[in-house]
């Protein structure tokens, strides 16, 4: 995919405060510290564009970045960090399920799970709260430099074979590994939709 135009439009609290143009848009979700802000800036070949930290709870509203004048890449804030800062805690239920489930120009999401964690529980209750909902949802394993190549494929053997899922995109922003994957998987998802 080239990018020819990246534009941070803004970042708001509410779904509605997000634009109105229409443009559809794919969203970034999965747990805080996944490396959702890391990835888009990755996909973007920007290294500041979205903000990073290893602090978990770094990322706190819904960021907008307008890719090509074509589409919305957009960054969430995490879910599942007992030590993110309590109002974000306590805020990312409502805020998340209204934008998830109201925004009219989401498209699809990507599910960001770390590769060494596939047995976490709320990741496996957001894919299927997501699926139960209707989202189209493209799963994205983080930080493949992690794991050992040689106890790669039996990693995403199990992830996959927990979530039932049929693909897995698997990721290194170290490494520089599966940015054609994703930007595949992403334009798939966001030609594909159908309502
Ligand atoms: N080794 C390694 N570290 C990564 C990778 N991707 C992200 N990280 C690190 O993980 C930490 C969290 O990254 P972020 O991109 O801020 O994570 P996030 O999901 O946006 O977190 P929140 O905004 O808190 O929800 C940072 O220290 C990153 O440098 C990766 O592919 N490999
Ligand atoms: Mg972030």
């Amino acid at each position: 995919m080239k990018i020819t135009s990246v534009e941070y439009i803004k970042g708001v609290p509410k779904w509605d405060d997000g634009p109105r143009d229409g443009l559809p848009e794919f969203a970034m979700l999965g747990r805080s510290n996944v490396g959702k802000s890391s990835l888009i800036n990755f996909l973007l070949g920007r290294k500041k564009a979205a903000y990073v930290s290893k602090t978990p709870g770094k990322t706190q509203l819904i960021h907008f970045f307008l890719i090509n004048r074509s589409f919305y890449l957009v960054d969430l804030p995490g879910y599942g960090y007992a030590q993110t800062a309590r109002t974000l805690r306590e805020s990312w239920g409502p805020m998340m399920t209204s934008y998830l489930l109201k925004r009219p120009t989401l498209s699809a999401v990507g599910l960001l799970i770390d590769i060494r964690r596939p047995d976490s529980p709320l990741d496996s209750e957001m894919s299927q709260w997501l699926y139960q909902n209707r989202i189209s949802t493209l799963f994205i394993a983080t930080k493949a430099d992690k794991i050992s190549r040689g106890k790669r494929k039996a990693q995403i053997d199990s992830i996959k074979a927990e979530f039932g899922m049929p693909e897995l995109v698997v990721t290194s922003v170290l490494k520089k590994e599966g940015r054609m994957d994703v930007w595949r998987g992403v334009k798939t998802l966001i030609s594909t939709r159908t309502d």
